[in-house]
């Protein structure tokens, strides 16, 4: 089995980038998907995964991979309505796997999911990127939110994880997670992740939970998937074969302390998908994302392709963002999810990986 490459896709009529497009980047076995327009705790039709599938089928793309059900805030929260939602989830577990889905990547952070400061930071090569100013995000939760929706509204596009609509209630939500403690955390999505294990493994669909980005506490809402030893805890919380890790190079180095290499081989057997991306950091503790190029940042990705590769790795992986490249300015293109330097990106990593494969042979 070989390791199989993917390229994250929103979907026709939201995203610029065509299938068609992606189908002339060497060695791209499937698309990354999602159903963009649902709410957290909305249940996924069959008759919609379907229309998705028959698309990607056109291409000869698979569709295994989803990137992201969102989990309803009311289970990270442990309300009572939990468990409805968590019955809902379930629902769609079973119907994504009718059509074939064998992983679903999700995350457990509260209120926020990714968090940047500056969305087209010019790298000095006439391409730009996503740039984190630490000194940004300190207290004042408001001030970031309005300027990330304040960019999907000027240029009318939503992000995962951003829907206007949960974040008109901000002040609210932040509320309501203000007895929810980093342990109060924890039992939350081990509850969560027990209600689901028996029909992952009846259906044969992996849950692969995204590390947190950034891997430390924001607004003083707690993170859970930071480091070595929280990825240990994860694993070993509920220690399952269908519990498993999206390995997000990335989001872990954004904490330099954080060996992401180390990570992936001391579990790669739970690693069902990994986002290989590069960061560079600067002393102040800002940080912004890079090429592919192991040398163009200090995330290491060699050392973690060929952890990967050592450990017989044969689950996802794709390029997690790129820069924006040529064309791509603000309203041509998703924050991070443009067409070219994700290619550029698969050509390097692909690069490595057939090097690998036939010289580094165990
Ligand atoms: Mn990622």
């Amino acid at each position: 089995m070989a390791m199989k490459m993917t390229f994250r896709w929103y979907g026709e009529g939201n995203d610029r980038i065509k299938l068609s497009d992606i189908k002339q980047i060497p060695g791209v076995d499937g698309i990354v998907w999602a159903l963009h327009r649902k709410m957290p705790g909305e249940i996924w039709e069959k008759d919609e995964i379907a229309a998705v599938k028959k698309s990607l089928d056109e291409y000869g793309f698979n569709n295994d991979v989803v990137e992201s059900v969102n989990v309803h805030d009311d289970i990270k929260i442990g309300l009572p309505s939990r468990d409805k939602y968590i019955e809902n989830y379930i629902t769609t577990i079973k119907n994504l796997s009718e059509y074939g889905v064998k992983v679903i990547c999700y995350n457990f952070m509260p209120v926020f999911d990714w968090t940047r400061t500056d969305l087209f930071h010019p790298l000095g090569d006439g391409s730009t990127a996503l740039y984190y100013e630490k000194d940004k995000i300190k207290s004042d939760y408001r001030a970031m939110a309005d300027y990330i929706l304040g960019f999907t509204e000027k240029y009318g596009m939503s992000f995962p994880g951003w829907e206007p609509e949960r974040m008109g209630r901000l002040d609210e939500l932040f509320k309501a997670y203000e007895g929810v403690d980093r342990e109060k955390l924890w039992s939350n999505l081990r509850y969560f992740l027990e209600a689901l294990m028996p029909v992952c493994r009846e259906r044969g669909v992996k849950m692969a939970i995204h590390t947190d980005d950034p891997p430390w506490d924001i607004f003083g809402l707690p993170r859970l998937l930071v480091d070595e030893k929280s990825i240990d805890r994860f694993l070993m919380t509920v220690d399952d074969e269908y519990n498993c890790l999206t390995l997000c190079s990335g989001s872990l180095n954004a904490n330099p302390e954080n060996n992401v290499a180390d990570i992936a081989r001391k579990h790669a057997d739970r690693i069902a998908f990994a986002h290989i991306r590069n960061v560079k950091h600067y002393a102040n503790g800002d940080f912004s994302e890079a090429s592919h190029r192991d040398r163009d940042g200090d995330t290491g990705i060699l050392e973690i392709l060929k952890a990967l590769h050592d450990n017989g790795y044969d689950g996802y992986i794709r390029p997690d963002h790129g820069r924006h490249l040529w064309d791509e300015g603000p309203g041509r293109v998703r924050p991070g999810y443009g067409l070219y330097d994700r290619a550029l990106g698969i050509a390097y990593m692909l690069g490595v990986w057939d090097s690998l494969d036939k010289f580094d042979k165990k």
